[in-house]
């Protein structure tokens, strides 16, 4: 494991700190504003405007009169595609400075944040934009005397609260389908990553799309993003983060105004790797399955079950991918993991390594922190595990995989669904009817097979179990942007 700590890249002076509501970049009405950290240091990048109740309140105004009363749920589809284009277009010609900022905000890689995070948004808002001319009704085959018909129509004002492990990622795979639907929305991202958001909220504006149709207000979740699951004038709340905070979500929703709720939560997702598998092949795809973002991705292979014949060969290579690792800056091209996003994550994911430590698993390699300053975390991979330790079992959110040996499919696929969380899943083999049978049988909302974390803006992706409902990206997840009325006549 090395550490590397110099980068040539400049990060771009910060331009936009304000909230942006109904258009325009404002402060919060309380005028507090909060500290946005780098995690490579610890050290305060900007203060960024701190909204609170009364600020959501502001932007769930904007967004209601723009949904009852301006152009964007009343413009052709081929319209608001049209600016959605223009949007993607902006978001490419602004890559580097946009990947900056997620960067230097999240710890994460500024050269794939370059290559993936922030070309992934235009690609989402233009498969959305492609999609927003063709949300088709049905004719009714009804019984005799009556002729009907259903109309898909925006489901209103949406609340989308985001976490910050991908913070492009997540505001553009709930506002490009919203958006295409015809919806106006208020976006509460994560407090660790205000930054591209606000950036975004700008191109938007830039694109043509009206005021008031996409709303940002920065605060904390026990504030702002409460406001949004209890307000009465928003008619959806879509959220992506941890379960706890899923679940208060509901509550809040159904004690107000019963909005519906999508829910993207945790996951501690199984990857089998079977005695057939091509060794270096299946070693590359455990290990960017698990560290890929440092391990703070939702989906990441944090349990990974090796049938015995190939167990120790590959237990071998995963130690050499750790050590090979280089831990450092995250604009750094050398560089494969950066800091963890925050201190408060970094310090949950060493008390993680500890408890796994007590509970009598091994730690094969990693386990401790890097550098001085900031949040940085050797990949650490542990065994002798099972599916009763905590660190088998919770979400750890962070560079820590479990290591686990199986006998046989039935023996493994059982291993494989004993948790609450069921998000995502990966097979490793030739055979087909070995793939073809574990993937039935996983209860998880993605298996992948021979591949781990490939998205893509066609393919849904969501949780079975505590790992929530509804589905982002694809067709489907504009399906959750949309109401189905019913329009019967005699004839
Ligand atoms: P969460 O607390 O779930 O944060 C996600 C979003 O929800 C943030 O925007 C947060 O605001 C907001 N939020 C917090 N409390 C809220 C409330 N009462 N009502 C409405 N919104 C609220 O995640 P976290 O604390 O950042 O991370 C904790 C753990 O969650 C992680 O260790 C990880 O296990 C899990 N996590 C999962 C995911 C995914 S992709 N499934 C993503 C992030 C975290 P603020 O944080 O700005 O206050």
């Amino acid at each position: 494991m090395g550490s590397h700590c110099e980068s040539s890249v400049k990060i771009p002076p910060i331009k936009f700190t304000k909230l942006f509501i109904n258009g325009n970049f404002v402060d919060s009405i309380s005028g507090k504003t909060f500290d946005t950290i780098d995690p490579r240091t610890g050290e305060v990048i900007t203060k960024v405007s701190l909204g609170d109740r009364e600020d959501v309140d502001l932007a769930v105004k904007a967004a209601r009169h723009a949904f009852d009363y301006g152009p964007w749920p009343r413009m052709s589809g081929s319209e608001r595609g049209r600016m959605m284009m223009k949007f993607a277009d902006l978001i490419e010609e602004n890559v580097e400075e946009i990947a900056a900022l997620d960067a230097v905000n999240g710890g994460k890689l500024f050269t794939l944040c370059k290559a993936i995070d922030i070309p992934v948004a235009a690609r989402t808002l233009r498969y959305y934009a492609g999609a927003a001319d063709k949300i088709h009704g049905t004719v009714l085959k009804m019984s005799k005397g009556l002729q009907g018909y259903t109309l898909r129509e925006p489901i209103g004002v949406v609340g989308s609260i985001i976490p910050w492990n991908f913070p492009t990622t997540m505001f553009f795979m709930k506002a490009a389908p919203a958006l295409a639907a015809g919806c106006t929305l208020v976006v509460k991202p994560a407090e660790q990553t205000p930054l591209s958001a606000l950036y975004y909220a700008n191109l938007a504006k830039l694109a043509g799309i009206p005021d008031g149709v996409l709303n940002v207000v920065n605060g904390s979740g026990e504030t702002a993003g409460a406001a949004i699951s209890a307000h009465m004038d928003i008619d959806k709340v879509t959220f992506t983060g941890s379960t706890e905070v899923g679940r208060k979500i509901m509550a809040a929703a159904a004690a107000s105004n019963l909005k519906p709720v999508s829910l993207e939560l945790g996951g501690k997702s199984p990857l089998l790797i079977f005695d057939d598998a091509d060794i270096d092949q299946a070693a590359d795809i455990a290990f960017r399955g698990m560290f890929y973002n440092k391990g703070e991705i939702c989906v990441a292979s944090s349990r990974v079950y090796v049938q015995e014949g190939i167990y120790e060969k590959l237990v071998k290579k995963l130690i050499e991918k750790a050590k090979a690792t280089v831990v450092g800056d995250p604009f750094d091209p050398q560089v494969n993991q950066g800091p963890q996003t925050d201190k408060k994550q970094f310090e949950k994911i060493l008390s993680y390594i500890e408890h796994g430590k007590r509970e009598g698993a091994t730690l094969l390699t990693g386990g401790k922190h890097v550098g001085q300053k900031g949040y940085y975390i050797e990949p650490t991979i542990f065994t002798d595990v099972n599916e009763d330790m905590i660190i088998t079992k919770e979400e750890i959110f962070g560079p820590v995989m479990s290591l686990m040996k199986f006998k046989t499919m039935e023996e493994a696929i059982k291993r494989a669904n004993n948790t609450t969380y069921g998000l995502a899943s990966g097979i490793i083999t030739k055979n087909l009817n070995v793939a073809n049978t574990v993937s039935r049988s996983i209860r998880a909302g993605v298996v992948w097979i021979n591949c781990y974390t490939a998205f893509d803006a066609d393919c849904p992706y969501g949780g079975y179990k505590m790992s929530g409902y509804g589905r982002d990206f694809g067709l489907e997840a504009l399906n959750q942007y949309l109401q189905i009325k019913s329009v019967v006549t005699p004839i």
